[in-house]
């Protein structure tokens, strides 16, 4: 065998020898990823989704409620309805405390929303929503000039046949400009658990923003999913609590 030939065949072998190395220890060494990206496994088709905005109180409550529905996607807390610039929490001007909510409309229609929105707020009020007193907290649905404004209106007339005694307070509005709100105020029920949030990996505020996952357990937290959702969640972390991983115990 030439020496030229011979070298050929060292190096291949050298090479393979690397690549079997390299397959085993990554076959043996357990490497656990700070946290996993949820885009790999639990977005739904962005093209589909579409989204509806409404104001019925305060925003963090709002976004609990929406949060939990099937086929809700995602939840954004702001603030529209108003003609101020750029508003702020303690400066928001004219606008309404809004919830945005993404929905895959394939799962849940705008009716299913409607009918939500209807049913988590008192729409008699004025002024205010419950101890909550102030523009800021009054009733709207925000429309954009389709179909949806038509719904409105029907869902609106529905509600005011069912309380003839007062008059249904509830504005329908044109939607101009959706605020987000300050990143304290999203997801704000979730923050108040560490728990939960150490369970779903500690998002940076930008994932957890969009986290399709937070914004169920938004819900759950505040105890505003509908029953049988609230249940399932219940006994899906009882589960986790109980099989005591990854809890480290002792050192
Ligand atoms: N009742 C609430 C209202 C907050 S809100 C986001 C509070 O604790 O002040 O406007």
């Amino acid at each position: 065998m030439a020496v030229s030939e011979r070298n050929f065949y060292v190096s291949r072998l050298f090479s393979i020898a690397i690549f079997i190395i390299f397959v085993i220890d990554r076959s043996h060494s357990i490497r656990i990823p700070d946290r996993i990206s949820e885009t790999a496994w639990n977005q739904p088709d962005q093209q589909n989704l579409k989204t509806a905005v409404f104001a019925l109180g305060s925003f963090w409550r709002s976004e609990a409620v929406f949060g939990c529905l099937p086929g809700v996607v995602r939840t954004t807390v702001g603030y529209a309805g108003g003609s101020k610039t750029n508003p702020e929490y303690r400066n928001l001007g004219d606008h309404a405390e809004s919830i945005q909510v993404e929905y895959d409309p394939r799962l849940i229609s705008y009716r299913d929303l409607l009918e939500v929105f209807w049913s988590s707020h008192d729409s008699r009020q004025v002024f205010g929503q419950g101890p909550d007193v102030g523009n800021q907290y009054r009733s709207i649905i925000f429309t954009n000039r389709t179909e949806e404004s038509r719904l409105a209106a029907v869902s609106k007339e529905k509600q005011q046949n069912r309380s003839r005694r007062s008059i249904v307070t509830t504005q329908i509005q044109q939607l101009g400009m959706f605020y987000p709100a300050e990143a304290a105020h999203q997801k704000f029920e979730l923050k108040r658990n560490v728990f939960l949030l150490q369970l779903i990996g500690n998002l940076p505020e930008e994932e957890l923003e969009r986290s399709s996952l937070a914004t169920k357990l938004n819900g759950y937290v505040a105890e505003l999913c509908p029953a049988r959702i609230q249940n399932q969640i219940d006994a899906k972390i009882n589960d986790i609590v109980k099989k005591g991983w990854p809890i480290l115990r002792e050192l």
